[in-house]
Order: C-alpha cells, then structure tokens, then sequence
C-alpha cells in the first residue's frame, strides 16, 4: 500500500457513507472514529468503526451539524483528518476552516473553493469566465421590473426564476407569459427570503425535458486535474435522484460530449484553483448542447457507478488527494468499461406519496453474486429511526454494457426483499422495466410523468405487530410479497399504459 500520512480518520457521517468510508479507511490501514447521536447507538456505522464518540441527541441540529461536538471528538480521538461524508457540513465552508483552524484536516476542498462555487450566481460568473456554456440568462437580480420584462422577452417565453442563493429546486419559478412575471418575481423571492435569507432571483430560458448529467472530477494540491466522465441522473423525483449510471446513455450516443463536458468541468476547477473531489452539474437537451448547472463540493450518493466503470476507488483517492499526495494517474490513464447503474434504496412509501417509513427491519434479504454492489448502512433487527435521510442502501450493479447490466438489475431486485419498513423496491422494478428507461431515452420528467400520478390508496401497511408478523410468516414460506405484487401486468405506478408512449 502507498503511503498516507494519516493514522486516525473521524468520519463526520452516518449510515451507508459512513460505512463506505470505513471501508475504504480499513483498506489503507488507517484507524477510523465513529460519531453517533441517541437514535444511532445500534447503527451499523458505529459497529463497524475502530472508535466511536457519542456528539449528542437525535436530531442533527444537536449531534450531526454540531461542528464544536465533532472537533471536540476529533481532539479526544486524536483523528488527523475529517471525512465529511455527502449532506450534513460537507458542503459548509465554516466546518471545512474550522477544521483547519483547529488542525485537523478537512477531506474535502478548500473553504475558499467550497465559497467560490457555493452561490449560484457566483458560480455562473466562474463558468462564463471560464467559457463554459451556462443556460442563457441574467447574472443581474431580476429587481427591476422593465429590464427583467425586456430580459424574458428576449430569452422568449416560457422562462424559469431562480433563486440565487439556490439549489435543488428551491425558489425556482417557471413563468409562460409576461402577465405572469411581475407577482412571480415576487412570489420567487420572497420563497428565496424564507428559504436562504437571500431574496435575489435571476432569470434563465426554460431547457424543455432536460437530462442531468454531471461529471466527476479530482484535483490535486500540485495543480493537476483529471475528470473521470459523467454519469446521468436524469431520475428523479422532486429533485431527490432514484437511479444514476454511468455512461450516461445520452453521451454514449455522442461520444464527443464526455470529452466537451469533462474539458469544461476541468475549466472551472482550474479557475477556482479547486481540489479533492467535486462534481459539476449540467443541463443537457437530445441535440447534444449542454448548460452548466452547479458545482457539488463533495463525494455524491452516487460515486458508486463511476467506480465500477473506472475501477477506482473515490474515497480512497479523496484520502491520498487530502494527505497531499498527487494523482496517481493522469487524463490518458482513466479509461471507462462497461455499465453501472445505482438505485437508492429508501425506507419510503411509493403507494403514499413517498412519505418515510422508519420502524424496525424484520427480515432482510439482500442481493449478491456477479456483478453486485450493496452499500448499505442497516442490518435486520435495525430500527430506522424517523430523524434521517429515509436512504438504506445503494444497489449498485455493473454489467460489460446497458443491456446486461439492467438485466443484473432487475435480477437484483428481485432478490433483494426488506419486510418491516415500507420501502421503493417493487417501484424500482417497474422502472427496471419501463420501455423508455429500456431504450436509454430519459429525462428530468420522466418519474413524474410516468410513474408519480396515481392518487394514493391506502395500502395494508405493517403499521401493526400483527401485518409484521404475518408478512415475516408469508415470508419464510418463500413467498415474497413484494415480488409477486410487482410483476408485469399488475403496475402499481404506471399511469399512462405502456402502448401509450408518444413522447
Ligand atoms: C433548469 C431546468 C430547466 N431549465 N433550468 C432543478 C434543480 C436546480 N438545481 C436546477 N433545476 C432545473 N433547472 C433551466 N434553465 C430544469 C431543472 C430541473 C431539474 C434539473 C436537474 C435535475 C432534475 C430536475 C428536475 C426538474 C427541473
């Protein structure tokens, strides 16, 4: 193994991420510190660690966000360094100097990158400084009222308000005619006041059913940078993304787009002088244009598939890029083989607008063999507690193309069975199944539109001891509810019917 200077790692997580990153911690031979609140006494992530330290009460505002609780259990464990993990401070420019300050180092990039991309606007400016295409629009607040009617003119209608200080869908108004614009200007920024204390918006021309695809990229504290391709998230429900892969399908029809968007991705982080990992978002139409988006400062859900199809291991690399080690490869050495595709598993109610189901894990089955990858942060007998993200586990598959690897998939899921919690798997393998995600054609709209209309049923829930009993019972008898109920034919999601398909 190469050498990393670090002895001890404190990883500022939980559930699966935080396991993740144990693992890649175990490899390297570098001790690992767990950090729990009250509801994570039992978690698998604590398990699993070397050492672990206690930071507070279930919520996260008491325990997973309290920046002093985790320095000081980073100085009682004498930790070198801090994996943030994805949510929680990975993305907050205080946590990342107050690491430093306190001499702990940050796995992560700089505080003053993590700023320089952090506003929307900000981060427009560097791309177009950068030459890279953003979405045609405005850098300009839209507060004046006649340069903003001017402004949407031109770009033509319809035209979405976005909230400066914004991200995922927050503040963002689409408005299709100019009687509309003035009270959604004000609608928009007085969401944005609420929701950021920033009440600035600006406008951009509507990208009509736009895929999401973003690349991945690493820099190093020497000055290199390598981006190790995309991968495509187009599906999503209500900005929270279900399944990602790698390549993107969109990309593997234009070869030359993954060069295009890793060289402008590469761009952006030479010019905020960016490393460690980072991932940079756009918006991309069929024609092969693509937008820039955003910027996301730290390890995703969803680095999975770029690992199965690059080999690599992120966290791993995030660990040497942190100790001050360079690359260990350059752009001509990263090559992509084959097919990923990652679905996130929740403890989610698809029959019941996908509200979370916390409660305890009764029975889990899980998936292996050719091909397979389950991060997971729970076990069975594992009460979800209700004070979290409802994500249990990432199935993540990898075939030699497509085809194959969605064939893994469905496989998979149909292996995979999990009785106590609600969860999405009898969703998921509608989805495996749907024409259109069979034929790669996939948009931003697509979960809603295909699959997200239905009113909701009350379905028999395992809210009772008793429903739990008897599907455990139904259960050992080698009769899974869940796959037979999610057979072809009997769609429990799909609304408009499979001949049906005229986008
Ligand atoms: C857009 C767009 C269409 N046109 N911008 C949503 C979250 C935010 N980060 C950017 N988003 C969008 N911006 C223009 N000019 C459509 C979306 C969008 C979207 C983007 C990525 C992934 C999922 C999405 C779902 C709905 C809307």
């Amino acid at each position: 193994m190469l050498s990393s200077k670090f002895d001890k790692v404190l990883v500022a997580n939980r559930g699966e991420i935080a396991v993740r990153v144990i693992r890649a911690l175990r490899e390297m031979n570098i001790r690992s510190v767990a950090v729990f609140s009250d509801a994570d006494r039992a978690a698998l992530h604590v398990q699993m660690a070397d050492e672990a330290e206690h930071i507070g009460p279930s919520p996260s505002s008491e325990s997973y966000l309290r920046i002093d609780r985790l320095l000081d259990a980073a100085k009682k464990h004498q930790a070198d360094a801090i994996h943030p993990g994805y949510g929680f401070l990975s993305e907050n420019a205080e946590f990342a100097a107050a690491c430093e300050s306190a001499g702990v180092v940050f796995i992560g990039p700089s505080a003053d990158s993590i700023r320089r991309v952090g506003s929307k606007t900000a981060a427009r400016l560097v791309a177009k400084c950068a030459k890279v295409p953003v979405v045609p629009g405005s850098e300009e607040p839209a507060t004046n009222i006649d340069q903003a009617r001017k402004l949407a003119w031109k770009l033509g209608y319809p035209v979405l308000l976005k909230a400066s200080a914004g991200g995922g869908g927050k503040g963002m108004r689409r408005v299709e005619a100019e009687s509309e614009l003035e009270p959604a200007i004000r609608d928009a920024s007085s969401e944005a006041e609420r929701a950021f204390h920033d009440s600035e918006v600006y406008i951009e021309k509507v990208i009509d059913k736009p895929r999401h695809i973003e690349i991945q990229i690493a820099g190093d504290r020497h000055g290199n940078f390598v981006h190790l391709g995309e991968r495509e998230c187009s599906l999503q429900r209500r900005h929270q993304k279900i399944v990602e892969e790698c390549p993107s399908p969109l990309v593997q029809a234009n070869p030359e787009m993954r060069s295009a968007m890793g060289e402008a991705a590469l761009r952006i982080a030479r010019a905020v002088g960016y490393y460690n990992l980072g991932t940079v978002e756009f918006l991309a139409d069929n024609q092969g244009n693509f937008y820039f988006l955003e910027v996301n400062t730290r390890l995703q859900v969803e680095h999975p598939v770029t690992e199965l199809v690059t080999g690599l291991d992120l966290v791993q690399l995030q660990l040497r890029i942190a100790a001050g080690e360079p690359l260990p490869f350059s752009q001509p050495d990263i090559a992509w083989r084959g097919s990923a595709i990652e679905c996130r598993i929740c403890a989610e109610d698809p029959e019941n607008q996908f509200f979370p189901s916390p409660g305890q894990i009764v029975q889990l089955e899980e998936p292996s063999g050719p091909g397979i990858r389950l991060d997971s942060g729970v076990y069975q007998g594992w009460t979800v507690p209700l004070d979290y993200d409802p994500l249990l586990a990432k199935l993540v598959v990898w075939g030699p193309d497509r085809n194959t690897a969605i064939q893994r998939m469905q496989r998979a899921l149909r292996e995979y069975s999990i009785l106590g919690v609600e969860n999405n798997l009898a969703f998921f393998r509608e989805i495996l199944d749907h024409p259109r995600f069979l034929e790669g054609r996939l948009n931003t709209n697509f979960v809603g539109d295909f699959f997200s209309r239905r009113k909701p049923v009350s379905p028999p829930s395992p809210d009772s001891e008793m429903a739990v009993a008897l599907a455990a019972a139904a259960h050992y008898k080698n009769d899974r509810p869940e796959t037979k109920g999610a057979k072809s034919g009997s769609s429990r999601w799909l609304m408009e019917g499979r001949d049906g398909l005229h986008r």
